[in-house]
């Protein structure tokens, strides 16, 4: 009240730094709430899950059933005979066999499991990733004279292939069978190959989409371990390495590849394989504690490091090592990767930025700073665009598999789409990133006629185009930026459920925690827990905010990351609406529900958010079941 009649001070007034987007309205079904109480699952989980596409009792039992309920059966995939057939002639004759995967983190996960399954069927397989700077994506034609060259009758490739129609020809001309399992969209003319594993094949029939490269050579193992062997539990022991793949092509964490990440993170946890337990102890993870965040930030980026700087082999060898000594040895060669790897990057970053105008200290929130000033300075060949306050497009003389990066950081930390694109002769191959309010894949279909290929999603997404084409693709790529600007900035706060301070309580906090793992497509809900009173606040070291949140009959703790600014434009006696991430917090052998806040709106502000605390209030005496907004 006293700043009120002290006058406006700008700094002290509390503005949600976020759009908070509620969810769509939704009945539940109560056939729905109903199975979700068989299982022993809340009416707010349940909701959460409808609106995630679980909206019959069937898919919420599987949801929450055992993970190996959720695999389905691998003789549904396209060509599944053909691939068993040539497998096991292969493996009477003696033949050696030549798996080809792709340098990322879901090529080399899925060239991993098939080696390795190929192994446990007695199999001589030998593993090949194509080196990224000189033989690109698809199968390689120096594979195919290797393959010829080493006597190898049979290549069966991972997470690539489906498009390698010329490769595939030679080859075949070579007298060497192949074998494509792979997850990228198959163009009208596919490769003439023995068999082409697909799930999006147009004639598949394949229940689930979201396999990725390493899904499907999972799959692949289950199906050659379980006909041949009768031994398809051997299979789901690969599930980890079938885990890293997911993550890493950000396939969503639902259907099918819930089933696999489940399984891959129990044997991560409790037996990871020598490789990975070498990876973890160099990054300092505990097995016990990996979840998908820590497959996404730290095994994925070590294993796709080395196929950036030239290491993909290495990387492989380090998945497929059988001891402690020789896991360690390759740890260190992939850790030495992906620290010359960060090196580059942040040099890269350094002297976009410099072209770019940016000053200061070059990181994003939260992030350690990347570089100090003393060390930019001006690259010859660094082209700009001139700020415009809509986007950064920069392109440079840098490593290709070093600009998505650059741009990543450079969208975190502007908050802008950034396209970064690396020169190649005459050709500029640039990857785009941005926070998806500006869809930036739709942007690029729009300038198609300057572009050589392109491709992507909302948030991501890649071209080539002429040099000589940067200037006009700038000035369309801006103006369509410019006319799909959103009025209102900020950027946007997903929120899953929406409910009076009340009734958020551990039982609630017990009933999200069942939908783990969470990632891509299933994220960790975040909860607005509305009409909350400040009690105290204090600043915490590390920039961070705590406070006390009051409620009848009692209070909730609060813990703002990075929100330091809490602690001046939080009051005590303030009525707020949060959002946050539920966590427990176990003090004295008590567990407790604490809020990891988000962000924070003076309560009622946001018109979803009134129209809870009014339906509430107006059914004060009883606990209505569905006022969820
Ligand atoms: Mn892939």
């Amino acid at each position: 009240m006293l700043e009120a009649m002290t006058g406006p001070r700008p700094e002290s007034v509390l503005v949600p730094r976020h759009r908070w987007r509620f969810p769509e309205r939704l009945k539940l079904a109560p056939e729905l709430r109903e199975a979700g109480r068989r299982q022993g699952l809340g009416v707010f989980a349940s909701a959460v899950l409808a609106r995630r596409g679980v909206t019959t009792p069937e898919q919420l039992a599987a949801f929450l059933a055992p993970p190996v309920a959720g695999l389905n059966d691998p003789r549904r995939l396209p060509d599944a005979d053909l691939v068993l057939a040539r497998i096991d002639r292969a493996r009477t004759a003696g033949e050696r066999v030549m798996v080809f995967g792709d340098f990322d983190a879901d090529g080399l996960t899925g060239l991993s499991i098939l080696v390795l399954a190929l192994r446990r069927l007695g199999i001589d397989a030998r593993p090949y990733v194509p080196s990224r700077l000189e033989e690109g994506h698809g199968l390689s034609v120096a594979a195919v004279e290797t393959a010829a060259s080493e006597g190898i009758p049979l290549i069966v490739t991972v997470d690539t292939g489906s498009s390698s129609v010329a490769e595939v020809a030679a080859a075949t001309g070579r007298g060497i069978e192949v074998l494509i399992t792979d997850h990228h969209h198959v163009p009208d003319v596919a490769p003439a190959a023995a068999a082409l594993v697909n799930p999006h094949r147009v004639d598949a029939r394949y229940p689930d989409l979201g396999l990725s490269g390493a899904g499907v050579a999972f799959t692949v193992a289950r199906l050659l371990l379980g006909e041949l062997l009768a031994a398809e539990s051997e299979a789901l022991e690969l599930a980890d390495l079938a885990t890293i793949g997911t993550v890493s092509d950000v396939a969503p964490v639902l259907g099918e590849n819930r089933s696999i990440v489940r399984l891959g993170l129990e044997r991560l946890r409790a037996a990871p394989r020598p490789g990975i337990a070498a990876l973890l102890a160099r990054a300092g993870v505990t097995p016990d504690r990996v979840d998908l965040e820590t497959v996404g930030f730290v095994l994925a980026p070590r294993l796709n490091a080395a196929g950036r700087m030239g290491e993909a082999m290495d990387a492989a060898r380090l998945l497929l090592a059988t001891t402690e000594t020789e896991a360690v040895e390759l740890a260190a060669i992939l850790e030495a990767a992906n620290t010359s790897r960060r090196d580059l990057m942040r040099r890269t970053l350094a002297d976009a930025r410099l072209a770019l105008g940016l000053t200061g200290p070059g990181h994003a929130p939260g992030q350690e700073e990347l570089f100090s000033q003393d060390e930019v300075a001006a690259t010859p060949g660094v082209v700009a665009a001139p700020a415009s306050g809509l986007a950064h497009l920069v392109h440079g003389p840098w490593p290709v598999g070093i600009v998505g990066l650059v741009a990543g950081r450079l969208a975190d930390e502007t908050g802008l789409p950034a396209i970064v694109g690396a020169d190649l002769g005459d050709t500029v191959r640039a990857s785009c990133r941005g926070d998806g309010r500006l869809h930036l894949a739709e942007t690029l279909d729009r300038c198609e006629d300057l572009l050589d290929r392109h491709g992507g999603h909302a948030a991501a997404a890649g071209f080539e185009l002429p040099k000589a084409r940067w200037d006009a693709f700038v000035e369309r790529f801006l103006v369509l930026a410019e006319t799909s600007r959103q009025a209102d900035p900020r950027p946007p706060l997903p929120v899953d459920l929406a409910l009076p301070a009340a009734w958020v309580d551990y039982q609630l906090y017990r009933d999200i925690a069942r939908l783990a793992p969470f990632g891509a497509g299933n994220p960790e809900p975040l909860v607005a827990v509305l009409g909350l009173t400040v009690g105290r606040v204090r600043e915490a070291t590390g920039g961070h905010a705590q406070v006390v949140l009051r409620r009848d009959p009692d209070v909730l703790d609060g813990i703002a990351f990075g929100r330091a600014d809490l602690a001046t434009t939080l009051h005590e006696g303030d009525r707020v609406d949060i959002v946050a991430r539920l966590v427990s917090r176990v003090f004295g052998g008590l567990e407790t529900l604490q809020l990891e806040v988000r962000d924070v709106a003076p309560s009622g502000s946001h018109p979803r958010a009134a129209e809870v605390l009014a339906a509430l209030a107006e059914r004060a005496s009883q606990r209505p079941v569905a006022v969820t907004a």
